[in-house]
């Protein structure tokens, strides 16, 4: 079954897919309590809730014995000119990667219940997810073999680097697990030294100083000390994933149809941008991750740079 569910998931367009066994993830839950605590999540109460379901994924999903991780590489074949305001690559692409997620993992769950029995999932709970629950994606990614946790928090995987996204689905059956990959990030640093606003602190990341959270996820304006630090980041940071050796080594193009970018982004340079009115940014970037952040926070961001 290990197999089947891997081929599947690689038929179906995902680049790799490992399966851990659902368990209780102690030191995670001991680690994740006292960054809480800290306030490092800012404004992101959503962290701080459902902590006994985002730690043990057999109470988010009762029943669950197995997670099932899959990654899909973003990695972009054509990028943004150097100065134009930077949209980090994940949001690139004209549809919204949970979208593209979502289905194929929905595909991949009807492939699985379909050979092996509708009881393989829980019906009567969410149990697909990206991005979106209270699950530790890249821990799980970690335990299912898939890479190892870098000291700028993101997953690498040995063969994509770091430019992937993680999808999750939770099956009810048991079945043969693999085994975590060993750290390698060895003495590196540079993505520690490189954080503009020294986000990273050994392993460890402060959300409210990371680019990435300010320019999207905080609902307040940036705080002075950082505007001279926004590296021309309108929407998310990469800055950390690029200075990566495993990124620089290995990251290659996506081949997924579904990730190409919204039309003529890649080409607009930062007048364009300044110009963009609201009826624009709703045609153009309609189903894409850039709708997050919203129209506003995009242009007083851009205006900041
Ligand atoms: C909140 C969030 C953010 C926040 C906080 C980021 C963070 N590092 O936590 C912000 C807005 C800053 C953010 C930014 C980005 N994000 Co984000 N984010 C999430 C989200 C929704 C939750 C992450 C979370 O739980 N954070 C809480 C902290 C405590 O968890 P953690 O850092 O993973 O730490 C755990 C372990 O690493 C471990 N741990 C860490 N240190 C230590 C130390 C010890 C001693 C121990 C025992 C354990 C331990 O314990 C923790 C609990 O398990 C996930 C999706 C998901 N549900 O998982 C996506 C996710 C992590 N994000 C993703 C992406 C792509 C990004 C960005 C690259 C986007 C961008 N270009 O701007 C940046 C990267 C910034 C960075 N350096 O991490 C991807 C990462 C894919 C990958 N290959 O790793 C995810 C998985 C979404 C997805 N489904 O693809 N993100
Ligand atoms: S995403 Fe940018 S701001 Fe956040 S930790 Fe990485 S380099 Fe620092
Ligand atoms: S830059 Fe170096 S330390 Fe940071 S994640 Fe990559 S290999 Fe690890």
């Amino acid at each position: 079954m290990n197999q089947f569910i891997k081929n599947t998931a690689l038929s179906l367009g995902f680049d790799a897919c490992g399966i851990a066994e659902a368990g209780f993830l102690a030191e995670d839950a001991a680690f994740m309590r006292s960054w809480i605590d800290a306030g490092n999540h800012g404004e992101m109460n959503y962290l701080a809730r459902n902590f006994e379901k985002r730690t043990d994924p057999r109470i988010l999903v009762p029943g669950c014995k197995s997670v099932v991780v899959v990654l899909m590489n973003y990695y972009p074949a054509g990028k943004q000119q150097p100065l134009a305001p930077q949209i980090a690559k994940y949001a690139y692409s004209a549809i919204d990667y949970h979208a593209v997620l979502k289905e194929k993992l929905t595909a991949l769950e009807q492939k699985i219940t379909t050979t092996y029995g509708a009881e393989c999932v829980s019906h009567n709970h969410q149990h697909l997810f990206v991005d979106s629950a209270p699950v530790l994606e890249r821990r799980w990614a970690e335990r299912g073999g898939l890479g190892w946790i870098g000291k700028h928090t993101q997953l690498i995987n040995p063969t994509f680097g770091s430019y992937t996204f993680i999808g999750i689905l939770m099956l009810n059956i048991e079945t043969m697990y693999d085994s975590p990959v060993v750290p390698r990030c060895g003495t590196c640093t540079r993505c520690i030294d490189a954080c503009p606003t020294h986000a990273l602190t050994a392993g460890t990341l402060d959300a409210r100083r990371c680019i990435s959270y300010l320019t999207i996820e905080s609902k307040n304006d940036i705080p002075a000390e950082f505007l001279d630090k926004l590296s021309n980041c309108a929407i998310g940071c990469d800055i950390c994933a690029d200075v990566c050796p495993w990124n620089k080594k290995w990251a290659k193009p996506n081949s997924t149809a579904e990730l190409l970018p919204a039309e003529d982004m890649l080409q607009w340079d930062k007048q364009t941008w300044l110009h963009l009115s609201e009826k624009e940014f709703n045609t153009t970037f309609r189903q894409s991750a850039i709708k997050r952040a919203g129209f506003q926070k995009l242009k007083d961001n851009i205006q900041s740079l």
